[in-house]
């Protein structure tokens, strides 16, 4: 029999911005089509496993504050299999697509990497089951490389090769259950992948392992015939000192400098843009600039305090600058939308997760829509491009082409006595026209 875990709360429904119902979207009607696509092709939501069914309300002063009834069993598999049936309610109340998990969030640690392994294929079993049944898709998998203690010196930039052998046990594992379970990604995120004091660190051997590393997850996933995105999600700290997937810029350097460019993107999370002093349109445009662009992770961080909060997203001005950027760049390929986020301590309730994706759901419909009309409008676009179109002249463009040389380029200001004149930037005119929006 199946059990109910959020309190009797049936689906969620669209019912139009007039509603008052806080279990309704206001702004989300998945096959509403904007600039030719549905809303759900648009947005590809999905909700990540960890925060949202594994996480127990912890924080650095104190335990436990979550008591959740799929815990409450003294076997862990069948725990698991408990949250599992909970993670699959939620999905079908709030009418998303996709999901996102950890090994070591569907399933617990083993006393050896085999037994690890196979309570999570197990779990990922039953999941292939309730994907059939319910249509539900996989946006990625991803392996835990940073919980265990083994790893507190880095996973594959652990100074021990055992260590980075462990790693690549896991990842072997969690690659083929995510082809398996036809996932649309695979994600690398470098938990503690960088370094605490150069006292104790080969920074330069660290690099090498873990660019033969992730070389070594593309050739895997070309062996198995994965046709998923292998994904990088940057963080420049936090839980290391310095971690080297900083922000899009180094990690464009590091695949370069291992070849990797071609094969992997990037998974950009907006507190991670932030915490490392950028804003997340910058970081979500860079990567398009440079062909890296994979997918997002739209949770916030609190602007008042430091580290990672993976707030449920609150803000429209800033998820609707978030969401031109995307659609500017041709949104998404085989990446989606995750809620990396957790809702607040105090929000002790299986029905505070509701309230949490609707809110953050309709939040980002009711951005997309805007930006859609943004988009429509051109008046941002054309405005770049009046601003550029002097580039757009033959012998302009030819420089761009390589045509042109240093020396050629100082005659013709010397010999035309050229004199640019400075053209004003409107910034403060393009800040209202953004505003008018809204
Ligand atoms: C942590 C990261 C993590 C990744 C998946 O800050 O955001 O949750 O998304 O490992
Ligand atoms: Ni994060
Ligand atoms: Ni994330």
């Amino acid at each position: 029999m199946t059990k109910h875990y959020f309190n009797g709360i049936s689906t969620v429904a669209y019912q139009g911005i007039d509603s008052t119902d806080p279990l309704s979207f206001r702004w989300y009607r998945h096959d509403k089509k904007l600039l030719g696509k549905t809303m759900a092709e648009h947005l590809k939501f999905a909700v990540c496993y960890w925060h949202t069914f594994c996480w127990t309300g912890t924080d650095p002063f104190g335990g436990d504050t979550f008591i959740r009834p799929w815990f409450n069993d003294t076997d862990p598999m069948r725990a698991a299999r408990n949250k599992a049936d909970a993670a699959f309610e939620l999905y079908r109340i709030l009418g998303v697509p996709y999901f996102t998990f950890h090994d070591r969030d569907i399933a617990p640690e083993g006393d050896t990497l085999a037994e690890s392994n196979a309570n999570v294929r197990q779990i990922g079993e039953l999941f292939a089951d309730k994907m059939q049944a319910t249509g539900m898709k996989l946006l990625w998998g991803t392996a835990n490389l940073f919980s265990h203690r083994r790893y507190m010196a880095g996973a594959a930039t652990n100074p021990d090769p055992q260590v980075f052998a462990y790693a690549a046990g896991q990842v072997k594992n969690v690659l083929e259950l995510t082809h398996e379970l036809k996932g649309s990604n695979y994600v690398l995120w470098g938990g503690r992948e960088g370094y605490e004091t150069l006292l104790n660190t080969d920074m330069k051997r660290e690099l090498q392992q873990l660019g033969r590393f992730i070389n070594m997850v593309v050739e895997h996933k070309h062996k198995i015939g994965f046709k998923g995105t292998v994904l990088i999600e940057p963080k420049p700290c936090e839980p290391t000192r310095h971690q080297y997937d900083f922000d899009v810029a180094s990690v464009y350097a590091f695949l370069k400098s291992f070849g990797l460019e071609d094969e992997v993107k990037i998974n950009i999370e907006q507190n991670h843009a932030i915490l490392a002093g950028h804003s997340f349109e910058h970081e979500i445009a860079l990567a398009q600039a440079l062909g890296v662009f994979g997918s997002i992770d739209m949770n916030r961080g609190d602007y008042l305090c430091g580290w990672d909060t993976d707030q449920f997203p609150d803000s429209l001005g800033e998820v609707t600058m978030a969401l031109y950027t995307l659609l500017k760049g041709g949104g998404f390929d085989t990446g989606g939308l995750n809620f990396d986020a957790k809702i607040r301590r105090q929000s002790l309730d299986p029905e505070d997760l509701v309230y949490a994706h609707v809110g953050a759901i309709d939040l980002c419909a009711h951005a997309l829509i805007i930006a859609a009309r943004m988009i429509e409008d051109k008046l941002l676009s054309d405005f770049v491009a009046a601003r550029y179109s002097g580039w757009h002249q033959p012998e302009n463009a030819s420089i761009l082409e390589g045509k042109a040389t240093l020396a050629d380029l100082s005659d013709k200001v010397i010999n035309a006595k050229l004199d640019p004149q400075p053209v004003s930037g409107r910034q403060e005119f393009l800040e209202n026209l953004v505003n008018r929006y809204f």
